[in-house]
């Protein structure tokens, strides 16, 4: 099996070699696009290939099924194109993925590659046809991609003014109702103040890369967002600090109704946990507190309402959140997806939906969960940057 594949890997990169007469990455030619495009497309080879990895030590409530959707190296952020193509990006890796299962059994066999060589491109956003990419500390625009996979137009740089700084620096973006690009910048340290206030917040955009904002502050490292199917307003995770003892501070669910809101960081964690070098400067009852505390060090990244019907009733506008797993931590946790349960804007719960990455007793972990996306059919997809997988979760009764 392994082996067919590296034959058809192979191929595939023989046929570039050979039918791209115009060179693989051309000098820029303009000054506001980035030649990034190749066209390398990877057919895999057809039906599922779950048994390859040990998918039986993942646990899920009753009539929930895992199975692997698409295989990508260091799967991250997900956006779905409007014609069902499904785009990832990397953060350890420099290339943006395009997925498509056109004989819909529910693995993607068709893999494009839509950019590579880039810098941190963790996020990605899908708007019109068009697809945009967050760089380290620029954001780019692929037009009319879904009609362009296999040979996919060049970038142009829609802003490129965001800080350069590498701590934090990879972004996920995502559009909200009001069709504003939302892109957070993460703090340039693990505790600090910054005079400069983009970083720390999440910020906005139009489309265009013009009208640029700070909309939400004291926000120490947002790697996931959403906005509530009925309320739209956008809730956020965020990555709590580190050294401050294995049991603090709670990592965050956030909520944001409106513009100029602060989040405490790096003032006050959690809802009311003062810090121990800056929280003497403000009370935490100057700040908007989490709505639910999340594990301490859980890394929690991507999160999704749950919008579908595949999924029994009771999970209907819960809150699933990819839980990355900690490392400033004596015992690990996360490495999961948990669920927080709500009513209205109140949490009921917060609960594991799907465990078994990390083994316990040996602290080793064979997966690492980074974004989820529920699909038209109710399904929902995950991506896992350590195994280099997205996976496909259903329900049958
Ligand atoms: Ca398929």
């Amino acid at each position: 099996m392994k082996s067919t594949m590296a034959v058809h890997l192979l191929l595939s990169y023989l046929f570039v070699l050979i039918s791209c007469t115009a060179p693989e990455r051309s000098e820029n030619t303009a000054e506001d696009t980035v030649a990034t495009a190749t066209t390398v497309v990877t057919d895999l080879e057809e039906g599922p290939v779950d048994s390859k990895y040990p998918l039986h030590t993942l646990r899920l409530p009753e009539g929930f099924r895992i199975s692997v959707y698409a295989e990508v190296d260091n799967a991250r952020s997900m956006a779905m194109g409007m014609d069902g193509t499904l785009f990832v990006g990397n953060r350890r890796g420099d290339k943006v993925y395009a997925l498509r299962d056109e004989d819909k059994d529910n693995f993607a066999e068709k893999k494009y590659i839509i950019a590579e060589g880039l810098i941190m491109p963790n996020g990605v956003a899908v708007k019109d046809g068009d697809l945009y990419v967050a760089e380290l500390s620029r954001i780019l625009k692929f037009s009319s991609i879904e009609s362009r996979l296999a040979d996919p137009p060049k970038a142009k740089v829609i802003y490129d003014q965001l800080p350069d700084k590498r701590h934090h620096g990879w972004k996920y973006i995502a559009f909200g109702p009001d069709g504003k690009l939302y892109v957070p910048v993460g703090a340039p340290c693990n505790i600090c103040e910054s005079e400069d206030k983009v970083f720390a917040a999440i910020n906005r955009m139009n489309a265009d890369g013009t009208d640029f904002e700070v909309y939400a502050e004291g926000v120490r490292n947002t790697v996931g967002f959403t906005w509530h199917p009925q309320t739209k307003e956008l809730w956020f995770t965020d990555n709590g600090r580190d050294m401050m003892g294995d049991n603090f501070p709670p990592c965050e669910l956030n909520r944001v109704p409106k513009k100029g809101m602060h989040f405490g960081y790096p003032y006050c964690h959690g809802k009311d946990i003062g810090d121990p070098e800056f929280g003497t400067k403000f009370p935490c009852t100057d700040f908007s507190p989490a709505v639910q505390p999340l594990g301490p060090h859980v890394a929690p990244l991507g999160l999704k309402f749950y919008t579908g019907s595949m999924f029994p009733e009771a999970y209907r506008d819960n809150v699933f959140i990819a839980e990355h797993g900690s490392w400033n931590r004596s015992k690990k946790i996360g490495y999961r997806v948990s669920m927080v349960g709500l009513k209205g804007n109140t949490p009921t719960g917060y609960e594991t939906f799907i465990s078994g990455w990390l083994n316990e007793s040996k602290q080793e972990a064979w997966g690492r969960p980074v974004d989820v996306l529920i699909r038209e059919d109710g399904s929902m997809l995950l991506s896992d940057d350590k195994a280099g997988l997205i996976y496909r979760i259903s329900y049958t009764n």
